[in-house]
């Protein structure tokens, strides 16, 4: 291959970008077999070699075809699209070998950065502008990546064993167990007018007035939720909706996903780790529906996910929202339990400044919260770039989940991030905090 030309200042910081994200997924997959990468190891998760195929060809669509001119496909056609090919058929596609699916990464990758080369990203232009679609795809890998430590938690044979890790700060800042902070009512402004990285479901911000409400400071711990497995929980009818009913029924749950009996003691497998639950860690991998029966148990209801966002970011003494709890500086691993390489949710305290202006704890990182609201578009949403990201998904069968989780990469979190997911889902790293009106 010939060299190119050197990146133009303007590309320099995206193709950095571009580059991390990319050693950051091939980090991931580096000590899986190849018969890991292949196998569909549940029915809810694609074989790894999907994600990573999938990936390729969705920045190979917007980051090369779609990136002037009008819009040719949403999704890319062929075994990669996903709705075309559902996740539960996706074990039965035929797949390249890892070295051929890594290759082919490579190959896009070059011919997108060439292309860049050649891109104004200052254009008025609403794909290019403020460099929007790049930004997009990243978070598309960004994402597919925590989606692969879901199906790695889930993974059959050998626990993955992770490549390398971030230490977990010491605790350092105590939350009673409990605990609840008051939020006045009053207006607030939700969603954000921002078009270089926010997707179209967090468009347009959007003045809403809240009634007087609590929240819990921190998120539902372990050591909470196996009170309540201890109060007959699971078994106790009253604490149940009748979608909750029913699946614990289909299900017969009685504890998070991945939490076991041993010597009268709760345990459960992180990844490779196998232990004693810690009752200071936000409990991970609940339902919806277990969610809101720990808060019926606990005389609580869950948040919408407008008293959710106020609580993450409205700073009552300057009137506005904040991009994060601690301010409008960046996620990093330092600030919160984000970007993967922790491996596990964190026991709460252990992130001193992630703490929102109304004083809640790990908003942003550890654990996904389950809110009580369906998944809608936003009062004046336009569905941008594509419906099928957002708009295909909006309805009443699902839940919208705040904050990301430890396996979410910091550029693709921030207060007025919407993830979705049926309320009946636990693969995904799903805690929640509680909320009460005043
Ligand atoms: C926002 C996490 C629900 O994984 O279905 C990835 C993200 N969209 N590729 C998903 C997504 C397209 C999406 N969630
Ligand atoms: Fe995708």
């Amino acid at each position: 291959m010939t060299s190119s030309a050197p990146a133009s200042p303007a590309t320099e910081p995206i193709v950095a970008l571009l580059t991390e994200a990319r050693q950051r997924t091939l980090d991931l997959i580096a000590p899986l077999s190849d018969e890991d990468l292949r196998a569909q190891h549940d029915a809810l998760m694609s074989p790894v070699l999907w994600d990573l195929g999938h990936i390729a060809h969705f920045e190979e669509l917007w980051l090369t075809q779609n990136l002037d001119g009008d819009i040719r496909f949403a999704e890319m056609p062929g075994m990669y699209n996903p709705f075309e090919h559902p996740r539960r058929v996706r074990g039965a596609l035929v797949y390249p070998s890892r070295e051929e699916a890594i290759a082919l990464m490579g190959e896009i990758r070059a011919r997108v950065l060439a292309k860049l080369e050649t891109v104004d990203f200052s254009a008025n232009h609403p794909l290019r502008r403020d460099g929007y679609v790049v930004r997009m795809v990243l978070q598309h890998e960004y994402q597919h990546g925590e989606t692969i430590l879901q199906t790695l938690q889930l993974k059959r044979g050998e626990p993955y064993r992770a490549p390398r890790r971030y230490a977990i700060p010491a605790v350092t800042r105590d939350f009673a167990l409990g605990a609840m902070v008051s939020f006045p009512g009053g207006p607030v402004d939700i969603g954000t007018a921002d078009r270089g990285e926010a997707y179209d479901n967090e468009r347009p911000t959007h003045r809403v007035s809240l009634r007087p409400f609590s929240i819990d400071a921190a998120p539902v711990r372990n050591g909470e939720f196996a009170a309540f497995i201890d109060d007959g929980g699971y078994r106790r009818a009253e604490f149940w909706s009748d979608a909750g009913r029913a699946w614990l029924v289909e299900t017969g749950a009685q504890a998070p996903k991945h939490w076991y009996r041993q010597s009268g003691e709760w345990h459960s497998r992180i990844m490779d780790r196998d232990g004693a639950v810690d009752p200071n860690r936000p409990v991970c991998h609940v339902c919806y529906h277990e969610a809101d029966a720990y808060a019926r148990w606990a005389g609580k209801r869950l948040p919408t996910e407008y008293e959710w966002e106020a609580a993450a970011s409205w700073d009552g003494v300057t009137g506005r929202s904040r991009r994060f709890p601690w301010g409008d500086a960046p996620a990093t691993p330092a600030r919160a339990n984000v970007d993967q390489l922790t491996f596990d949710t964190a026991p709460v305290g252990a992130y001193a400044e992630n703490v929102s202006p109304l004083g809640c704890y790990g908003m942003i990182g550890d654990v996904w919260e389950w809110t009580s609201s369906d998944f809608h578009g936003y009062p004046g949403f336009d569905a941008f770039p594509y419906p099928e990201y957002s708009e295909a998904f909006f309805g009443s069968e699902y839940k919208v989940l705040r904050g990301g989780s430890w396996a979410t990469r910091p550029g693709a979190i921030r207060n007025t991030f919407r993830n979705w997911d049926y309320p009946v889902r636990r693969q995904i790293f799903s805690g929640f905090r509680c909320a009460r009106d005043d």
